[in-house]
């Protein structure tokens, strides 16, 4: 059972999280959701995939889902889960999409659930911004600017690092070069568009 109170200091403990992050993406709200701290990373030149980031919270008594998500910079947009199969961190789509409970923060970070930005069309350039399209099932479509930070970025700006980053934005990188090395060895022998 969760009651308003709960469902405040959540909202409290994103708005305070969201306030620590100097983001140039501002917070939007779209009915229930509030999405805050959205970002990307620069990719080199002809790197074929990216990853976008951000943390959704649900203000509302309604269970919702992040169900699909496009972006002018990129042919496909998938929905990713990260999990630890024995001591191998894996990624997945999530067909279903990405649920957002009623009175929950969800967090898209590096390492767990993530945007993939996959048969990039151009690099991304730190310090710019790119605009993210999301469908939720109930909140509807919204365009979101995510600010491009830098090429290990695991946070939005000035956030402070956490000591297992490193790893698991080691490892998460890995992954998609041994996921996707059929999309880099297509997308390696042509020019970028
Ligand atoms: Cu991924």
């Amino acid at each position: 059972m969760k009651t308003p109170i709960i469902k405040a200091a959540l909202l409290a403990i994103a708005l305070l999280t969201g306030s620590i992050a100097p983001t140039s993406a501002a917070d939007v709200t779209l009915g229930a959701l509030t999405l805050s701290g959205a970002f990307t990373r620069a990719t080199l030149p002809n790197a074929p995939v990216g990853g976008g980031y951000l943390t959704i919270t649900n203000t509302g008594t309604e269970d919702d889902r992040l169900v699909a998500a496009t972006a002018a910079f990129a042919g496909d947009v998938q929905i990713h889960e990260m999990k630890m199969e024995g001591d191998l961190l894996r990624m997945a789509e999530l067909a279903d999409g990405l649920p957002i409970p009623a009175g929950e923060t969800v967090t898209l970070a590096p390492g767990g659930y993530h945007l993939m930005f996959m048969q990039l069309g151009e690099a991304l350039v730190e310090g710019t911004e790119v605009p993210v399209t999301l469908t939720f099932e109930k909140a509807g479509t919204i365009e979101i600017m995510l600010a491009v930070e830098g090429i290990a970025a695991r946070t939005p700006s000035a956030v402070g690092q956490d000591m297992h980053s490193d790893m698991h934005g080691d490892m998460h990188g890995d992954m998609h070069d041994a996921d996707h090395s059929g999309h880099g060895a297509a997308m390696s022998g042509e020019a970028p568009q």
